[in-house]
């Protein structure tokens, strides 16, 4: 799968050269190419925004950059997904759909905003992280590169996706490893029973009752 990320910030992505990302990049499960919109600039200086029309604070990308940019992929067909507090919620059933994509495209704004126009022009998808505000949409990028790799073949195994939380419907049970004791606290006594069927059974029961303190919304099939 392929990911191409529209940005005025490339090195902001740094963090995606390390452990299981970065492995999975290196190992050519994943492409991860950063389109630097400032290249695209007609101008001298490399600017890249300008005032916004009818006034107020703050700069806005202009739209003949960010296209310019985006036509540099030369993939008419990827989908384009921006990165916006006005966007849908992302959530794990979302990041599974993006993940049967061959190829994505990610904007990224800073300042104010991107011209409107180029977004209505490119944009095939507008998405949110959360409801909050960020300095620029860099983080929500990494944000979803991060989740939608993990569903391709071969970056983490399947059956850690199959067993974690959402993926069935309930937060995850509690892990443990050595020691047996820690700070005078045991590990469950279960978890060491070697018999599958209990253990089983346990987990099971530790999930659900987790997520009916934590999360008692996701058992309500309540939306976000
Ligand atoms: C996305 C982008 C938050 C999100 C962003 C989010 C940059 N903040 N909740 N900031 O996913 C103006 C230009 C705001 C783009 C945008």
């Amino acid at each position: 799968m392929k990911f191409d990320v529209l940005t005025l910030f490339p090195k902001m992505f740094e963090p995606l050269n390390s452990s299981i990302i970065g492995r999975a990049r290196e190992k050519n499960l994943i492409e991860i190419n950063l389109i630097n919109i400032r290249d695209f600039s007609k101008d001298k200086h490399k600017k890249v925004d300008d005032t916004p029309y009818g006034g107020g604070a703050g700069m806005v990308m202009m739209p003949d950059v960010v296209y310019d940019a985006y036509k540099s992929i030369g993939d008419e067909n990827a989908k384009v997904i921006y990165m916006s507090p006005q966007g849908k919620k992302l959530n794990q059933k979302k990041v599974e759909e993006l993940a049967k994509q061959e190829h994505l495209i990610i904007l990224c704004g800073h300042y104010e905003g991107i011209d409107q126009r180029v977004i209505d022009k490119i944009v095939d998808e507008e998405i949110s992280i959360g409801d909050y505000v960020l300095t620029g949409g860099e983080l929500p990028a990494m944000v979803l590169i991060d989740a939608v790799s993990r569903y391709n073949s071969g970056v983490i195994a399947e059956e850690s996706r199959e067993e974690e939380s959402f993926a069935n419907g309930f937060l995850e049970y509690p892990q443990y490893t050595r020691p047996e004791v820690f700070e005078g606290v045991k590990v469950p006594e279960v978890l060491l029973s070697g018999h599958h069927a209990n253990i089983e059974k346990w987990r099971k029961e530790k999930a659900i009752e987790i997520t009916k303190l934590k999360r008692p919304d996701l058992l309500k099939n309540e939306v976000q």
